[in-house]
C-alpha cells in the first residue's frame, strides 16, 4: 500500500460511512499472475472488504469501495472538485408492499469527517420504473457520459419482456442531467413517461459501463444461459433482449441468436460458455501500454480478469466496422467483481467474497 493512497467503505446503512477495514494479515503477500496471452502481473492486495461491490477514484487518488451487493454502484460528479457530490446506486423497496422493489439513484455530497466520510443533501434523482417483484437483475451501474450527462443501466429485473416495453425503464440505458431530468435530444424525448429517459433497449443485466477515448459507450451484459455480451451502445439501438441472444433460457428453451433476426444489434463479442461479467473499464493509462484501449472486465464464474482488444477498420469503400476478440485472461481462483484504472495507470480489482481484496495490478519485472 502506497501512503497516497487510502480506501474508505461506504455501507448499504447510507449516510453512515465508516472507514476501511484493517489489512487482512494472511492476504498481504504480493504474488505474479501469468496470463492466458503469456503477460504476468505483479499483483498487490492493498486491502480486504465485506463483499465489496463497487469503487471509484477521486481526484486525489483516494479510492471509494462500496461494501454489499444492496448498494450497486458510486461515481463521482463531473464537477466533484468543486462541489464533492457522488452519485450512488442502489436497492429500494415500495413503502407500501415489501415484496415490491426497484433500484434508485441518489445525488450526495461526500464530507469528510474526523472517522471517514459522511453523505449530506441526499436527494434521490432518479427511480427504476415499475417496482418489481424479485431481487434479480436491477443492474444499476452508473457513468458520467463525456458531455457530462449520467448514464444508467437498468436491467431487465429477470422479468424479460420488460426490456422490450418502452413504458418500462427495466432492460434499457438511460440518458439523464445530473439533476435527474430526461434530455431532449434523448431518442424517444416526447414520447412521455420513461421513454423520454431512454437511450437503447432491449438489455438484460449490465454490471459494467464505461466510455472509451472517443466517447463511444461500451456496457457489458450478463447474458441468460451462456451468451454474456460486450456491447458498443448506440442511440436508440435495439440490443435484442429477450428476442434473442446467443445464449439460452435456464429452463432449456432456445433463444434465437442475433444472426437470426438481425434487426437487433449483436454484440461486438460475446461469450459461450459464460463468463459471468461484472465491473468494466476501457484502458487508458499507460503503464501497460500495449493495452491502451482495451477493454477489461471481471469475470465471476469464470474467475478472471478478462481483456478484450478493440479493432476498427475503414473497407475500402469508406464503410467502417468495430470487432473485438478476446485477447486475454488472468486467473487466481478468485470472482472479481470490480475494475479500475488507477490515476498511476495501475489497474485495480475488487475481490467478489466476504474478505474480497482489492489488489493493484502493475506490469512483472
Ligand atoms: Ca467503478
Ligand atoms: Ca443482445
Ligand atoms: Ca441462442
Amino acid at each position: 500500500m502506497t501512503s497516497s493512497f487510502r480506501t474508505l467503505a461506504l455501507t448499504t446503512a447510507l449516510g453512515a460511512a465508516l472507514s476501511a477495514t484493517a489489512f487482512a494479515d494472511d492476504h498481504t503477500e504480493a504474488f505474479e499472475v501469468t496470463g492466458s496471452d503469456g503477460v504476468t502481473l505483479n499483483a498487490e492486495p492493498l486491502e480486504s472488504f465485506e463483499n465489496p461491490w463497487a469503487m471509484t477514484f477521486l481526484p486525489d487518488g483516494h479510492a471509494l469501495v462500496t461494501e454489499q451487493g444492496g448498494l450497486g454502484d458510486i461515481i463521482i460528479h463531473p464537477d466533484f472538485a468543486e462541489n464533492s457530490q457522488v452519485f450512488l446506486s442502489y436497492v429500494a423497496r415500495d413503502p407500501q408492499n415489501d415484496e415490491l422493489s426497484g433500484a434508485v439513484v441518489e445525488r450526495a455530497e461526500l464530507v469528510e469527517t474526523d472517522t471517514g466520510f459522511e453523505l449530506a443533501e441526499r436527494t434521490i434523482i432518479w427511480e427504476q420504473s415499475p417496482m418489481m417483484r424479485g431481487n434479480g437483475h436491477y443492474s444499476h451501474r452508473l457513468a458520467v457520459a463525456p458531455d457530462g450527462n449520467l448514464i444508467i443501466t437498468s436491467g431487465d429485473r429477470q422479468h424479460f419482456t420488460p426490456a422490450q416495453n418502452m413504458s418500462m425503464s427495466l432492460g434499457k440505458t438511460i440518458r439523464i442531467t445530473t439533476d435527474g431530468e430526461p434530455l431532449e435530444d434523448n431518442p424517444f424525448y416526447g414520447e412521455g413517461g420513461v421513454a423520454d429517459t431512454i437511450w437503447s433497449l432491449g438489455h438484460r443485466n449490465m454490471l459494467g459501463i464505461d466510455f472509451d477515448a472517443q466517447g463511444r459507450m461500451w456496457v457489458q451484459e450478463m447474458g441468460p444461459r451462456h451468451g454474456d455480451e460486450l456491447n458498443l451502445v448506440h442511440r436508440a439501438e435495439n440490443y435484442g433482449y429477450p428476442v434473442v441472444s446467443e445464449g439460452d433460457h435456464y429452463n432449456g428453451t432456445e433463444i434465437p441468436d442475433h444472426a437470426d433476426i438481425p434487426i437487433y444489434s449483436a454484440p461486438i463479442v460475446s461469450w459461450v460458455p459464460a463468463i459471468s461479467p461484472a465491473g468494466l473499464i476501457v484502458y487508458n493509462g499507460e503503464l501497460f501500454a500495449d493495452w491502451t484501449g482495451d477493454i477489461f472486465i471481471g469475470g465471476l464464474s469464470s474467475q478472471a480478469l478478462v481483456r478484450v482488444e478493440i479493432t476498427d477498420e475503414t473497407n475500402e469503400r469508406g464503410r467502417s466496422s468495430t470487432t473485438g476478440e478476446e485477447a486475454g485472461r488472468y486467473e487466481w481462483e478468485e470472482r472479481i467483481r470490480e475494475v479500475e484504472e488507477g490515476p498511476d495507470g495501475a489497474i485495480y480489482v475488487l475481490e467478489d467474497e466476504e474478505g474480497g481484496r482489492l489488489i493493484r495490478l502493475t506490469p512483472a519485472g
